[in-house]
């Protein structure tokens, strides 16, 4: 008899636990906007060389591949942040040690893609975009695409990586141009698409190998799809570049001016849709997924 009615009691308790927890989840809420706990400017310099394992445990919160999300209310976007990459281990570094804690207080359901060309080919930074599009999309129902150098950081957390109702660019005021933009269409840096936006312009173009002008051609993308570029306030805008010299395998690309002269004419025969590639191998570290891709060559 006693010991029944321990039994029962026992079970009760733990229907009760249960129910708390069921409401626990249920109650989890959007998480506000703008993010309550962000800072604001910040302190960005790259005088002192960082350490991933630093890194790491200062960032504990982030789980393998790079991937957070908030613990008390539901991120209001899933962001894929996706990095075109080949031999910037130094700039990857002040990348993850800088951008880990504002994503993080920017409250994002986000995940770090850097997309490493394998080989020694002529670089192509637009279809290494279009491939970390692709991929992230197989991991995770992302809704939300950041296209970032590897250079890049921002300088102030108000700057937060999302998509908003246009394309936004998001590197406006970089220290490189004097902290304003070099011109008016310039899309170039930062920048981020929803995917149905990315779509409407059928991704990037696959077909500029070597340095410029494609993110002028995604600016035509845009534009002849009558969208329109959204951009934060310069002052939030800032960011710093991490001085460099220009890559070997990355020389300006002296077709772009023609290229960028027919983008509309190109655009639905080239990109998402005609990419090819291969993946060569995919590491996950904490902090990031990093997906080694053969783009093919420059056809000459
Ligand atoms: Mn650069």
């Amino acid at each position: 008899m006693c010991k029944e009615a321990g039994v029962e009691a026992g079970e009760t308790k733990t229907v009760f636990a249960l129910k708390a927890a069921a409401k626990d989840v249920k109650a989890l809420e959007k998480c506000p906007d703008p993010s309550p706990i962000l800072v604001g400017p910040l302190r960005i310099e790259f005088s002192s060389p960082v350490s991933l394992d630093l890194v790491r445990s200062e960032n504990p919160d982030v789980q393998e591949g790079g991937r957070f999300r908030p613990r008390d209310c539901v991120a209001l976007q899933k962001v894929a942040i996706i990095i075109p990459f080949r031999n910037r281990d130094e700039h990857l570094k002040f990348w993850l040690y800088y951008l880990h804690p504002i994503l993080q207080r920017q409250q994002l359901d986000y995940g770090v893609y850097i997309i490493n060309q394998d080989g020694d080919e002529v670089f192509n930074r637009a279809k290494l975009l279009n491939v970390g599009y692709m991929e992230a999309l197989k991991e995770y129902d992302y809704d939300c695409f950041i296209f970032s150098d590897v250079d890049l950081i921002p300088m102030d957390d108000r700057n937060t990586y999302k998509c908003f109702s246009q394309p936004r660019h998001l590197s406006v005021s970089m220290d490189k141009f004097g902290f304003r933009l070099p011109y008016n269409q310039y899309f170039g840096g930062v920048s981020s698409m929803s995917k149905q936006q990315f779509l409407k312009i059928n991704g990037f173009p696959n077909n500029y190998w070597g340095w410029g002008g494609e993110d002028d051609d995604i600016y035509n993308r845009l534009s002849s799809k009558g969208m329109s570029i959204s951009r934060p306030s310069g002052a939030v805008g800032k960011c710093r570049m991490i001085r460099h010299d220009r890559d070997k395998q990355n020389e300006p690309n002296p077709q772009r001016f023609n290229r960028i002269a027919h983008t509309r004419e190109t655009m639905n025969q080239d990109g998402i849709n005609s990419l090819t590639y291969k993946v060569i191998r995919v590491e996950k570290d904490q902090l990031y997924t990093k997906i080694t891709v053969d783009v093919g060559r420059r056809f000459m």
